[in-house]
C-alpha cells in the first residue's frame, strides 16, 4: 500500500505555504551562477542536434530547428532525462534537502522526467489551457509533490506555470460529488486527470483562483500533484518589451519529483533500475507509474534524422545517483 502524507502540522517555513495553497516557491536553492550554468547546458544540448538551432540566433528558435517536443517546450525523448547535466541537477544538495525536509527522510527516489525550454515565439506555444492534476482521483491524500528548478527570470507576463490556488484541498470532494467524472477516459497514465473549463469554475466558485507562479533563476518551485495546474504562453506584447539576448527565453527548467524510496514496491524498484540502465525516460512519478515514455519517433511528421536513444554525455554514476534511480538500494 502506498503511504500518503497525513494532514500536516504548522512548520513555520515554506511547507506551510505548500500545504495551504498547494504550491510554493523556495528561493535561491541554486546560486545564480549555477542556474546560468544549467541554462547553458540546456541550450548546448539543443545545438547538438542536426536541425540548425543556434542559441544566439533567435530566427532559429522555431520547431523546424529544434528536436521534437510537446506543448511548446517539453522535451521527453533522445535520452535527455539521463544527460549528465540532468543528473547533476537532480543531485544538487539544495534540491535534495528541500525534498528530504518535505518527506522527513533523505532516502528518496527521483523521477526520470522531462526538461522544459520554451521560447517566446508564438508558434511554439500552445495557448489553450490544459488544467489537470497529476494524481489519480482514486488516490486519497497527498502522494506526490512535483517540482521544477527554474533557470531564467520568470515574471507574471513571461508565461509558465499556472496553479489553481488551494484546489488540492478540494479535488477529493470534487470526485466524491461527481464520481462518474473520475472514470473519464484520459490519454494514458493513471495519475492524470484533465479538467474542463466549467469544472475549474467549480473550484473558482469555492475560492480557488488561478495564479501565475513567478520565480527567479535558482528558485525551486514545488506543487502538490492534486493542485490543478497548466502552463500558459507568454503574453507577447509585454514579452517583446522585456526581451534582450538570452533573456528572451522565457521558461527554462528541469522537472523534478522526489518521493521516499519506501513508497516503492520491490517490483517497481526493479523496473525503475531497468529503465535507468537503458537510459529511458519515465513519468513524473518516482515510485509508481514506472514505464518508458513511449513517444512517436517522428519529428514534424517526418522521419527524425536526429533521433537517438542515449544521452550525448553519459552521467557519472555516483552512489547517490544510483540510489535516487532505484538501481542501488538504501
Ligand atoms: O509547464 C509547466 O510548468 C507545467 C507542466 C506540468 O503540467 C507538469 O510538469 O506536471
Ligand atoms: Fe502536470
Amino acid at each position: 500500500m502506498v503511504e500518503a502524507m497525513t494532514t500536516p502540522v504548522k512548520y513555520d517555513d515554506w511547507r506551510d505555504h505548500l500545504f495551504q495553497y498547494g504550491y510554493v516557491v523556495i528561493k535561491n536553492v541554486l546560486s545564480l551562477e549555477k542556474a546560468q550554468y544549467y541554462r547553458h547546458q540546456q541550450l548546448n544540448w539543443l545545438e547538438k542536434f542536426p536541425y540548425g538551432f543556434k542559441k544566439d540566433d533567435s530566427t532559429t528558435w522555431k520547431p523546424e530547428y529544434l528536436p521534437a517536443h510537446a506543448r511548446g517546450g517539453m522535451y521527453f525523448r533522445y535520452g535527455v532525462q539521463h544527460e549528465a547535466f540532468m543528473w547533476e541537477a537532480r543531485q544538487e544538495p539544495g534540491i535534495i534537502d528541500a525534498f528530504s525536509k518535505l518527506w522527513g527522510t533523505d532516502e528518496l527516489l527521483v523521477s526520470f522526467d522531462a526538461m522544459n525550454i520554451t521560447f517566446p515565439s508564438s508558434s511554439l506555444t500552445n495557448p489553450k489551457p490544459w488544467p489537470h492534476i497529476d494524481q489519480s482521483p482514486q488516490k486519497k491524500g497527498l502522494h506526490c509533490v512535483q517540482g521544477f528548478i527554474n533557470f531564467t527570470p520568470n515574471g507574471l507576463e513571461d508565461g509558465g506555470l499556472m496553479v489553481v490556488k488551494g484546489s488540492h484541498k478540494l479535488t477529493e470532494m470534487f470526485f466524491d460529488m461527481f464520481p462518474e467524472k473520475a472514470k473519464r477516459e484520459s490519454w494514458g497514465p493513471e495519475d492524470w486527470f484533465s479538467f474542463e473549463a466549467s469544472e475549474v469554475d467549480w473550484f473558482r466558485e469555492r475560492g480557488c483562483e488561478p495564479e501565475k507562479v513567478c520565480a527567479d533563476p535558482g528558485d525551486l518551485v514545488m506543487w502538490d500533484s492534486r493542485t490543478i495546474h497548466y502552463s500558459v504562453p507568454p503574453q507577447s506584447k509585454q514579452m517583446r518589451a522585456l526581451i534582450s539576448g538570452a533573456r528572451e527565453i522565457v521558461n527554462l527548467l528541469s522537472d523534478l519529483c522526489y518521493t521516499p524510496a519506501r513508497f516503492a514496491t520491490p517490483e517497481n524498484l526493479e523496473k525503475k533500475a531497468v529503465l535507468f540502465k537503458q537510459r529511458q525516460g519515465s513519468t513524473h512519478w518516482p515510485h509508481v507509474n514506472i514505464w518508458a515514455v513511449d513517444e512517436k519517433r517522428d519529428r514534424l511528421g517526418e522521419t527524425d534524422i536526429g533521433d537517438r536513444d542515449q544521452p550525448f554525455e553519459q552521467p557519472v554514476e555516483t552512489e547517490l545517483m544510483l540510489k535516487l534511480a532505484g538501481a542501488n538500494l538504501y
